[in-house]
């Protein structure tokens, strides 16, 4: 089994280097509101393109967080609501389907091959080659593969948008896809020169004022469910207002949710600038399946962290949610 998926793994990547090689525009985007994983893979694929010669461009709906603009070559990528130009190939990176990129393309009229390159559980196979391995940790750890199977020795900044994108999503080598693979792969881009405490404060450690006071905003709304294994948090329009935070600082809030001992889901809603419509967030510990629940809404992720985008007023939304989790947990049992 093991052997055969390896086999599949080096096919793929083949398939991918000799589009490579055979075309010479390239598109790259990845998913809305992105993370350290989806900035991070972006930039280290534009980089291996480049060096190999090939015109690459960029754009994504949402901009990058300011937490990730320490990236070198992060100001690459370009902020639209629509590309208006003709590539060779396409690569959607971190993309469970094709919503997710929000439409900033017309990949149908626009683009001669797509390439889809993921870690996702339930990914739909949209591209015309798929590279989705859900057992990755991140899709800078698909990209480490791509560049070993090309003999392309990685440089340091390459290895250090690697490593942002292991590390997020790995939640600083927390979560379940934590391996002993990742670790390998990391402690190779440690020896380029990353240091990890740099990156750590870059990335953890950059709060501001009025994120620290949003958050602790945020945390007074704690609710907890009678049985005691359920934490929501809740964001209103109210509280950016009166903090002045940024709408990235609240990445990782939710996760104060699940910190809570007993806890199983933590859930944070937040408002946002559509008028009843709340963002989900999701974080469980263990068996519980997030992405089943954010699923049912429209949404998606990974076992341990989901999200997705409800319709309703506050507490109508929450008796739906919670709902949707107790169900999971008993099919989960
Ligand atoms: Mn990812």
């Amino acid at each position: 089994m093991q052997k055969r998926l390896k086999r599949e793994k080096k096919k793929i990547i083949n398939k991918i280097l000799k589009v490579i090689r055979e075309n010479r525009t390239f598109f790259i985007s990845s998913h809305m509101k992105p993370d350290g994983d989806s900035i991070g893979a972006q930039l280290v694929l534009a980089s291996f393109l480049r060096r190999l010669g090939k015109d690459v461009y960029i754009a994504n709906r949402d901009p990058v967080p300011v937490i990730y603009q320490f990236l070198l070559h992060s100001s690459d990528i370009h902020i639209v609501e629509k590309v208006e130009r003709n590539f060779d190939v396409a690569f959607i990176l971190d993309c469970g389907d094709l919503q997710r990129v929000g439409n900033i393309i017309d990949l149908k009229n626009r683009v001669k091959i797509i390439i889809n390159i993921d870690h996702h559980v339930d990914c739909e196979l949209f591209g015309d080659y798929n590279y989705v391995e859900p057992r990755a940790s991140s899709v800078a750890e698909e990209l480490y593969d791509i560049f070993k199977q090309a003999h392309l020795e990685i440089i340091e900044e390459e290895a250090l948008a690697l490593y942002v994108g292991i590390l997020t999503d790995t939640g600083r080598f927390q979560e379940a896809n934590t391996t002993p693979r990742c670790h390998e792969i990391v402690a190779e881009l440690i020896s380029k020169g990353i240091s990890p405490q740099v990156v750590s404060q870059k990335v953890y450690e950059a709060r501001t004022e009025p994120g620290l006071k949003l958050l602790s905003l945020t945390l007074s709304t704690l609710e907890v469910t009678a049985d005691g294994k359920i934490a929501l948090l809740l964001i209103t329009q109210d509280m950016y207002k009166k903090t002045g935070a940024r709408d990235d600082e609240v990445e990782g809030f939710v996760n104060f949710a699940r910190e809570m001992e007993g806890v199983e889901v933590g859930v944070l809603f937040k408002e946002t600038n559509v008028s009843n419509q709340l963002r989900v967030s999701f974080r469980s510990k263990g068996k519980i399946d997030v992405s089943k629940i954010a699923r049912l809404f429209g949404g998606g992720g990974h076992r341990n962290a989901a999200g997705c985008a409800i319709q309703g007023a506050v507490e109508e939304v929450k008796q739906k949610v919670l709902k949707a989790i107790s169900q999971e947990a008993d099919n989960t049992g």
